[in-house]
């Protein structure tokens, strides 16, 4: 599995990152088959994929209700971090955070811009998208935030690199520490209906198609409203999140959970009405 992973972490993050400096530079992007044939080894196509049952009709307002039938604002960003294969996740919505695990809240809801106080006053509300990696023993969290084509580094002790100028914004992003060590990091992320991955932000231009994903439902191929990559046992375990709903996929299979976001996480209501 890490063999296959490192695959994944060359092709997709140095050759990612280079790609990002022929964007900068205007050069347009050739057509890449390969990034295919990379993503099925990755993801491992043979596998039979159990989809979750259908969303309620989405609408592009950010607010949704599931199968409860409770309108609910859709997560603005949100990204897990996997602590001994235990999953903490941080999730924003306009100018206000919390973190939980499946069991309930662990910190927050409480205010962006008081949890942070050092991050500039554009990060403080309506962020597009959230990561969190490693940046040292303990799981020391490092976050990464973009709204627009700004993008910042920070820790809780304080700003680490940024904002940084990208060359397009992001919907979803998603960074993980590679096996063994805690830097360079990969990021995942997506806008519309494509997808890159990197190792250093700013990030390049997406240019492969979400669709190209081995396992992954249509419903889950455009518009998401963030991602998380987490490595578990070797392999990589790909949460994509749209409207009220989660879908996650380790080695092309779904992985059965509740996909439904407002039945996962019921604690979660009072931070997500409208
Ligand atoms: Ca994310
Ligand atoms: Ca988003």
């Amino acid at each position: 599995m890490i063999g296959v992973f490192q695959r994944w972490v060359r092709a997709g993050g140095t050759a990612g990152a280079a790609r990002g400096q022929r964007a900068k530079s205007g050069v347009g992007q050739p057509h890449r088959p390969g990034r295919w044939r990379l993503l099925v080894a990755v993801v491992s196509a043979a596998a039979v994929v159990a989809v979750p049952a259908a969303a309620s009709a989405a609408n592009n307002s950010g607010i949704n209700s599931g199968a409860s039938g409770v309108p609910v604002r859709d997560f603005d960003a949100i990204t897990t971090a996997n602590q001994n294969n235990v999953w903490k996740h941080l999730a924003l919505i306009q100018d206000r955070y919390v973190i939980f695990n499946d069991n309930g809240i662990i910190e927050g809801p409480g205010r962006i811009r008081e949890k942070w106080p050092f991050l500039p006053a554009d990060f403080h509300r309506d962020l597009d998208d959230a990561s969190v990696h490693f940046s040292g023993p303990g799981f020391r969290w490092r976050y990464t935030f973009t709204k627009g084509t700004s993008a910042i580094i920070f820790e809780d002790s304080g700003i680490v690199a940024g904002p940084l100028l990208q060359v397009q914004d992001y919907d979803g992003i998603a960074s993980f520490n590679n096996p063994g060590q805690f830097l360079p990091v990969t990021y995942f992320a997506v806008r519309g209906s494509q997808f890159v991955t990197f190792a250093n932000l700013p990030g390049p231009a997406v240019n492969t198609p979400l669709s190209s994903i081995p396992g992954l439902p249509e419903q889950f191929t455009h518009d998401l409203d963030d991602v998380s990559v987490e490595v578990e046992n070797g392999s990589l375990k790909m949460s994509f999140y749209r409207d009220n709903q989660r879908f996650i996929l380790q080695n092309g299979r779904f992985v059965p959970d509740i996909g439904d976001l407002l039945m996962k996480w019921p604690f979660l209501l009072n931070f997500r009405l409208p």
